[in-house]
Order: C-alpha cells, then structure tokens, then sequence
C-alpha cells in the first residue's frame, strides 16, 4: 500500500489515505452514494458472483469505508478490517459469526455492560452460553473452557475497573483448545496495543472513542488475522445490516490522523493526574495501569506501549461523594464515552455498567462508588484545578 509505515505516527497520517486517483484530493473523498452503477448486465452479475470485485451496494461495501478499514487494519498489524456502525454492531458480529444454539462463550467479567448483557439476556435467548471469569486469573480462564467454548473475548484494560488481561498468556490458551481469541482494544487504541502481534485472532474497537476521538461520532471496527476471518463476519454482517455510513467513516478517517497525537498528550496528563490522585486526602483508591500500586502494573508495563488515559477512583463517602464530585466539575463533562479530546466523568453503577445489575456488577469488582474519568487534551492544570474544586465540596 502506498504510504504504508511501520511507524504509527505516520501510518494514523496515510495508511489507506493515499490522494485520490480521480482529482487528486488530498482527503479521501465521501463516497455519499449507496448504490453503485453497473457498465451493463454482464458487469452487474460479474459484480455479485463475486468474478468482478467493484462495489455494488454500500451495506455491501463503499470505497470510503474501505480507506478506514485499510487504516485501521494496518495500525493494527492485521491482514483486513471490517467497519461498523457501531462498537456494539462489531461486537454482536462476532458472536453471531462464531457462535450458535449449544456453543459456548468464555468472557472477561468486567466488559463494557452492554457487551455482557448482549450475551446473557440476548443471545442465551438463542442457545449461547456464556461463563464470565476474571480474565486476569489464568486458571479461572483455563477451567471455564469446555468442550463446545468456541471462543474467548477479553477487554483488556477493562471497563471501568481497568484490570489488565495478560493477552498471550490468554492466546496459548485458546491456540490449545483451538479456539478463538477476541480482543477488545478500545480502551488502549492501537498507539498503545497491539493484540494481534500478541496471539489474538480478531481485535475491535468502538472507533466512538479514542480512534475518532471527537465525541461525534458512534462507529465500530474489527481487525482479523487472517482473511479468512473477514470474510465470514461479512458475510454476517451484511446479512445483519450494522454496517457504517461512508460520511461516518470519512469522519472516523479525519479522526485517526490526530490519533497517536491525542493519545500522548491525554496520557501524560492521565499519568500526572493519577499519581496526585492517589495522594489525595478524599481518595480511597485510584486504579491507573502507571501506578505501582496497580495489581498488574509489570504486565501493563510489558504488553501496553503506555498507561492510558482512562482513570478510575473510589472516594471516602462512596456514592454520596461520588455524586458531588460528578456535580461540581465544569471543565469536565458528565457524560458517558471516553476517549473523547474532552475530560469526561461518569458513574459505571448507575449509567454505563447499569444493565448488568448489582450481582453480575459485584462478580465483576465494580464498585458502586467508582468514578471513571477519561482525561482529555486540556490543559492539564486546567484538568486538576476543575476535580479538585469539585473534590473540595465534599
Ligand atoms: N467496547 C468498549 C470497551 C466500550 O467502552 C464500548 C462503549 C463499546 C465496546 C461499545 O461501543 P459503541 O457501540 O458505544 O460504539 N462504551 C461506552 C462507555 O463506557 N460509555 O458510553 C459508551
């Protein structure tokens, strides 16, 4: 590919980004059509039995979307990329592709709710079954595997509770019982993981966060290994219909350019703020992958290239102090989403972790009274003096 760099900083820039061949436009252009016109009949028919490989319909495929996944393939390592409409339209693709009635999933327990809540109250619905365990405990890992598991899903770090998976450990797992290993890299972006150079099979993302990074946009992505793998969740894809709009996709694709850039400043701001956290008076505890004190702050340190930008406190008080905090900022907006250029605070228990209910949450180590806060691109003293008059009114 034109362009292509082994560096990312570079590659965010131009993989799948190269002018276009028509005018020359240094932006890939929006290809706004959903439907593609043929030469003659020949040419149509050529098109769907697969012979001539031009687009023919966007749910099918669009040059635009295809640039965004050429790129994101491409930071992340991977041989093909399969865009989405949204992280969970990504998500829900790879369980319906590789599971069915009596199959059997392996989960990390503290995934983003809707994630759990997909496989235990919906596709259960369907014959699936689904064990989740603390994907940082190996043995756990290794003892829920059952004849018909026929994958494992890890979010790693986890949302919200941040704990780290160790991902090739996890990788020898699944090779062993010659099942697939499923990554969700949306909390490091690929700047900062690379799960596939890792032993994992299919990566994801919810492109919502840190690869677009503008808080504008709900887009999802999956990077396989193999084509082969590409080609079977198209196919369901298609079938489905969550795939991405191509102005969302170019939209996504003027994202990723700054994506390395945002991902740095957020995490010298995250890693500053982390350590003056965890000296504060109000605080119980604060969870940041940087952090000595983090449980699996060595594996971090070998299998991420960075900390991050996403935080998680507890404050004395619990909940009560939790919600003054979250009512007080300014600077910061209380909202759901993360990875955005802007500060955003939220309360897993009752906003994006609601749906998994208090049980499945405790199993899981989240916390009622934990706080998330994904640092944005302000400055950073600008970020600290905000929470801190806000943790001034408890
Ligand atoms: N994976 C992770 C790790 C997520 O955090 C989210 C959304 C998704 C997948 C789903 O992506 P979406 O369909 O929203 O693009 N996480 C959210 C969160 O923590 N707050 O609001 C959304």
């Amino acid at each position: 590919m034109k362009h292509a760099s082994a560096n990312l900083d570079t590659a965010c820039i131009h993989a799948g980004q190269a002018p276009d061949k028509l005018f020359g436009g240094v932006s890939v252009p929006i290809f706004q059509s959903s439907t593609f016109a043929f030469e003659d009949a020949d040419q149509g028919a050529a098109r769907f039995s697969g012979k001539d490989n031009g687009y023919k319909y966007t749910r099918i495929g669009n040059p635009t979307t295809a640039a965004l996944e050429c790129c994101i393939a491409e930071l992340e390592g991977g041989a093909a990329g399969l865009a989405t409409a949204t992280g969970m339209a990504a998500i829900s693709t790879v369980f319906m592709t590789f599971l069915g009635a009596g199959q059997h999933a392996v989960s990390t327990g503290s995934v983003y709710g809707p994630t759990r809540t997909l496989l235990e109250n919906e596709l259960s619905r369907f014959g699936v079954e689904s064990t989740f365990v603390d994907t940082a405990d190996l043995d756990s890992v290794k003892n829920a595997v059952k004849s018909n598991t026929k994958l494992i899903y890890v979010e790693t770090p986890a949302n919200p509770t941040l704990a780290i998976t160790d991902i090739a450990a996890i990788a020898e797992i699944a090779k062993k019982a010659g099942i697939l290993l499923v990554v969700d890299n949306t909390f490091c972006s690929p700047i900062l993981q690379k799960p596939l150079a890792l032993g994992a099979d299919i990566v994801l993302h919810s492109m919502t966060k840190f690869i677009n990074g503008h808080s504008d946009v709900v887009a999802g992505m999956l990077v396989t290994k193999d084509a082969g793998l590409r080609k079977r969740m198209h196919q369901v894809l298609c079938q489905v219909g969550g795939t991405i709009d191509p102005h969302q996709a170019w939209l996504v694709l003027r994202g990723v350019k700054t994506l390395s850039l945002r991902v740095k400043a957020a995490q010298a701001s995250a890693m500053r703020l982390a350590e003056e956290l965890e000296k504060h008076p109000k605080i119980e505890w604060v969870k940041y992958p940087g952090l000595k004190s983090h449980p699996q702050y060595e594996l971090a340190k070998k299998q991420m290239a960075g900390p991050g930008a996403m935080i998680s406190f507890e404050l004395k008080g619990g909940v009560k102090a939790g919600k003054t905090v979250m009512d007080s900022v300014g600077l910061s907006t209380l909202a759901v989403s993360l990875g955005g250029i802007e500060s955003l605070i939220q309360h897993p228990a009752s906003m994006t972790h609601a749906s998994m209910g208090p049980e499945s949450r405790a199993q899981a180590g989240i916390s009622d009274g934990l706080v998330r806060f994904s640092v944005g691109c302000e400055d950073y003293e600008d970020i600290k003096a905000d929470l801190w008059q806000a943790l001034d009114k408890i």
